[in-house]
């Protein structure tokens, strides 16, 4: 699939500008419930894509910009990113949809994915390197089912094709759940914890044999589609090596999602699936989770519409915590939208107050876990010196505001 476009993104390394960052970055994992240093020079990134119907709505746009975020932190560090994202582009919730609009699934998401597009160039977000399909991955489902028959981590229920999770000694290790908890969301997330046959409750479906008015691909196992985890596993291990370094995506995917691709890359390869697993929180509207099946939805290509400045969006996202449960309201959008006049205002000048000093604390700020209320604080108090200091000529060391600017579009994205 093609990638979406994004207006050029400025070259900004910190060490060729003379900037010095004593802190390194360093991002929470959920499998180590910790906070660790990203200590690799080449990082493998892969993010899980949408389900494309009900896209973009501000809980895929702040997951997609957090690892944005985090990819931008890295390489004005002098770090390479090879990014890759999946779009989930065949499974039970979209067809569900297409037909409950009497659409053809494949028109519903296509139409969905352009939209997506357009919402990621607007918002300033980095396309991957790789932006792969469901539908386009199937041989790459099918070779790494195969693999998993090799190493006897398959059985078969009727013509349905299961992976036996007793075959990864770690599982569970990534998502740090009880039981009873991971029985639960399992059912909630697509699973089938109590079907006959099942040889553990948790297995999951790999490939699903052709059922009466389903989408079905010819495979050696027989005709059927592949199940929604192998899609991940088979294009994050194709597209970036043996492993990955980050797996990341919201939390509603902590489990079972992120814990089934890890057991079956780690029995495929029989090496760590990842070493890095990020999470973002869930945004809400309304006092619940915004999400496709309840519904309460605010769209990134409706606001646009209204004409509100995406940049101002992106702001909005980024003036919390990306780990935090948060709210969408009017008020975080009304608070951005007044920042980013502000910012301009303060930028209006081609000279303004001393920047280095801004940009490490920013780095700083960042490198610790993706604090961007403290990095946007920040730039705050540079505007604010740069406004009141305008015209005045007490400042004797005055910097180029274009640089600040340069560095923070490539780090922040954000375009004053
Ligand atoms: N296609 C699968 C992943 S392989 C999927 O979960 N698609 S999705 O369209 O439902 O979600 C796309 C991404 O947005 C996922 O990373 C998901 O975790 C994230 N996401 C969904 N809802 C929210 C929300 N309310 N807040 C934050 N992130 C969200
Ligand atoms: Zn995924």
């Amino acid at each position: 699939m093609q990638t979406w476009t994004t207006l050029s993104l400025p070259e900004y390394k910190l060490e060729s500008n003379g900037v010095a960052i004593s802190s390194k970055p360093q991002i929470w994992n959920t499998e180590t419930q910790s906070i660790n240093e990203i200590t690799e020079k080449d990082i493998k990134l892969y993010v899980c894509g949408i389900t494309p119907y009900d896209a973009t709505h501000m809980g895929h746009a702040a997951t997609y910009l957090t690892f944005d975020l985090l990819q931008r932190l890295l390489l004005i560090q002098g770090r390479k990113v090879s990014y890759v994202q999946n779009i989930t582009d065949v499974d039970d919730p979209l067809l569900e949809r297409a037909i409950r609009d009497n659409m053809d699934w494949r028109d519903l998401a296509t139409k969905e994915i352009d939209l997506f597009k357009d919402d990621m160039s607007a918002l300033r977000v980095m396309p991957p390197q790789h932006y792969i399909g469901a539908v386009e991955a199937i041989p790459l489902v099918i070779k790494a089912i195969e693999k998993l028959i090799s190493k006897n981590a398959v059985y078969k229920i009727e013509n349905d094709i299961y992976f036996d999770i007793s075959s990864d000694p770690d599982f569970g290790s990534r998502s740090h759940l009880p039981l009873a908890q991971m029985i639960e969301i399992f059912s909630q997330r697509g699973g089938d914890p109590t079907l006959p046959g099942k040889r553990n409750k948790l297995d999951c479906l790999l490939w699903r044999a052709h059922r009466e008015g389903e989408p079905s691909w010819d495979s050696p196992f027989g005709a059927g589609r592949p199940g929604w985890h192998i899609e991940c596993t088979a294009i994050a291990l194709e597209y970036l090596g043996s492993a990955v370094t980050i797996q990341g995506g919201g939390s509603d995917l902590i489990f079972p999602h992120h814990e089934m691709c890890a057991a079956q890359g780690e029995v495929m390869n029989e090496v760590s699936f990842a070493k890095y697993f990020v999470h973002t929180g869930m945004i809400g509207y309304q006092g619940e989770k915004m999400s496709k099946s309840k519904g309460n939805l605010v769209f990134v290509s409706k606001l646009r519409e209204a004409g509100i400045d995406s940049m101002a969006i992106r702001l909005a996202l980024l003036a919390n915590h990306y780990r935090s449960d948060r709210e969408w309201d009017d008020l975080l959008l009304q608070n951005a939208t007044d920042r980013l006049e502000r910012w301009r205002k303060g930028f209006a000048k081609p000279e303004g107050p001393e920047i280095l000093e801004t940009i490490s604390r920013v780095v700083d700020a960042l490198n610790s876990d993706l604090d961007t209320s403290k990095a946007l604080a920040h730039i705050d108090a540079w505007v604010e010196t740069a406004i009141v200091d305008s015209g005045s000529d007490k400042n004797s060391k005055l910097a180029n505001t274009g640089t600040l600017a340069r560095f923070i579009d490539a780090v922040l994205g954000v375009a004053i």
